[in-house]
C-alpha cells in the first residue's frame, strides 16, 4: 500500500461494541490482542492508548506494578513492529470526576486528576512515546453558576504547567471539544487550546490536536482549524473523522458525509509537511447496526479515503490553481476540485 510516507494510528476505543446512550452494546468486546492484530493488518503503524486501555485499574495498582504492565505492553508493540503514538489520561469515567477533572470544584478531585495524570505520563514513557494527550471532556459545566470559569482557566493551566514539571521530556496536546458530554466545555477550540499552551510555563511542549468532527461541533471548518494550529508550528496529531452536522458526537468515518471538507483537510496536511511532525489519527466509529465480523471496515474506509485524497491533492496543478486565485475565477477554481474529485483514477 503507497502511503505517501504518513504514518497511521487509532485507539483501541475505535473498535467498539456500539453501545449508545439508548441502547446496549450491539456487539462483543475484542480482545486488546485481537484489535492489535487488526491494527497491523490494515496498514496502520501506531496504536493509541487512554492509561488504562496500557495498564487496566491503574488507581488500584503501585508504581512498580504499573511500571511492569507497561513495558509489558511495549514487549507486545515491539513484537508486531508498531508504536504507541500517545498516552491520554481517562479522566471522564471515575466517580471521583462526575463534576470534572483539574476544573472540578472539590479539591480532593482536582488532586486525584493530578496523581492520574502523572501516572499516565509514566505509562507514556514505558511504552516509548512523548505525547499526552488532553481531550477534557468533563472541565466544562451543564450549569453556567456552577463552577467560576476564570479560576477554572486557572486550574487548567496549573495542571499543565505541574505536569510539565513533573517530567521534562513530556509533551502536551490539548484536543479541543465544544460539548459533549458537558453542555459547554472550557476548551471548546484551537484558538481556546493554544492559548492555554501559550500560556504555561514550556509553551514550547504544548501542542494540539485537531479532531474534524468536533470542529464541526463548534461550528468551524477543520480544515481552518488545522491551518491556524499549523501556523504556529503546534498541530502535533490529528482526529480524522467525520460529522453530519450540529448534533451528538458522530466519528463517522472520514469523508463519508462531505467528501470536500476532507478533501480540504488532507490538503492542508500536505501543503504544510505535517507527515515530518505527526501521525495521522483516525478518530472513527463504526455504525451500530454494522455487525461484528464487519466492524473494522470503517477504519479501512477512512484510511481508502484520505490515500485517495492525497493521491487528488498532489494531481492538482499547482501554476493553475495560483491563475485561478490571481484573475479571482473562484468559480473555475471550484470546478477544478470538483473536477478532481470526481475524477476516475
Ligand atoms: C475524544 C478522544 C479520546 C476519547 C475517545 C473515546 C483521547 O475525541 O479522542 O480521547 O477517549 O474518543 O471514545
Ligand atoms: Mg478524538
Amino acid at each position: 500500500m503507497e502511503k505517501y510516507g504518513y504514518k497511521f494510528s487509532f485507539g483501541p476505543w475505535n473498535i467498539h461494541e456500539g453501545a449508545d446512550p439508548f441502547g446496549p452494546p450491539v456487539r462483543p468486546t475484542v480482545a486488546f490482542g485481537d484489535k492489535l492484530a487488526t491494527l497491523k493488518e490494515l496498514g496502520f503503524d501506531a496504536m493509541q492508548f487512554h492509561d488504562d486501555d496500557a495498564v487496566p485499574d491503574l488507581d488500584n495498582l503501585s508504581a512498580a506494578e504499573i511500571k511492569r504492565q507497561a513495558e509489558a505492553m511495549k514487549r507486545m508493540l515491539d513484537d508486531l513492529g508498531l508504536v504507541a503514538e500517545f498516552v491520554a489520561p481517562r479522566l471522564w469515567e471515575h466517580p471521583m470526576t462526575i463534576d470534572g477533572a483539574f476544573t472540578a470544584n472539590d479539591p480532593a478531585v482536582r488532586a486525584y486528576a493530578l496523581e492520574r495524570t502523572k501516572k499516565t505520563a509514566d505509562i507514556a514513557r514505558y511504552l516509548g512515546t512523548d505525547l499526552m494527550v488532553l481531550w477534557l471532556a468533563r472541565e466544562g459545566t451543564y450549569l453556567r453558576e456552577a463552577k467560576d470559569a476564570v479560576r477554572a482557566t486557572h486550574q487548567l493551566l496549573e495542571a499543565i504547567d505541574a505536569l510539565l514539571e513533573y517530567d521534562p521530556a513530556l509533551r502536551i496536546i490539548i484536543e479541543p471539544k465544544p460539548n459533549e458530554p458537558m453542555d459547554l466545555a472550557y476548551i471548546p477550540t484551537m484558538g481556546h487550546a493554544l492559548a492555554l499552551g501559550m500560556q504555561s510555563r514550556d509553551p514550547s511542549r504544548v501542542g494540539a490536536l485537531v479532531e474534524s468532527a468536533h470542529a464541526v461541533l463548534a461550528g468551524l471548518d477543520p480544515a481552518d482549524e488545522m491551518s491556524f494550529a499549523l501556523a504556529f508550528g503546534k498541530l502535533w496529531s490529528v482526529h480524522l473523522n467525520d460529522q453530519n452536522g450540529l448534533k451528538f458526537d458522530q466519528d463517522r468515518s472520514f469523508g463519508s458525509v462531505d467528501l470536500r471538507r476532507a478533501f480540504n483537510q488532507v490538503r492542508v496536511l500536505e501543503e504544510n509537511n505535517f507527515r515530518e511532525v505527526g501521525m495521522v489519527g483516525l478518530d472513527v466509529k463504526a455504525l451500530r447496526t454494522q455487525p461484528a465480523e464487519l466492524a473494522t471496515k470503517h477504519l479501512r474506509n477512512s484510511l481508502r479515503v484520505f490515500l485517495r485524497l492525497v493521491a487528488v491533492v498532489r494531481s492538482l496543478d499547482k501554476t493553475r490553481i495560483d491563475e485561478l486565485r490571481q484573475a479571482r475565477d473562484y468559480e473555475e477554481l471550484d470546478w477544478l476540485v470538483l473536477d478532481a474529485l470526481m475524477k476516475n483514477e
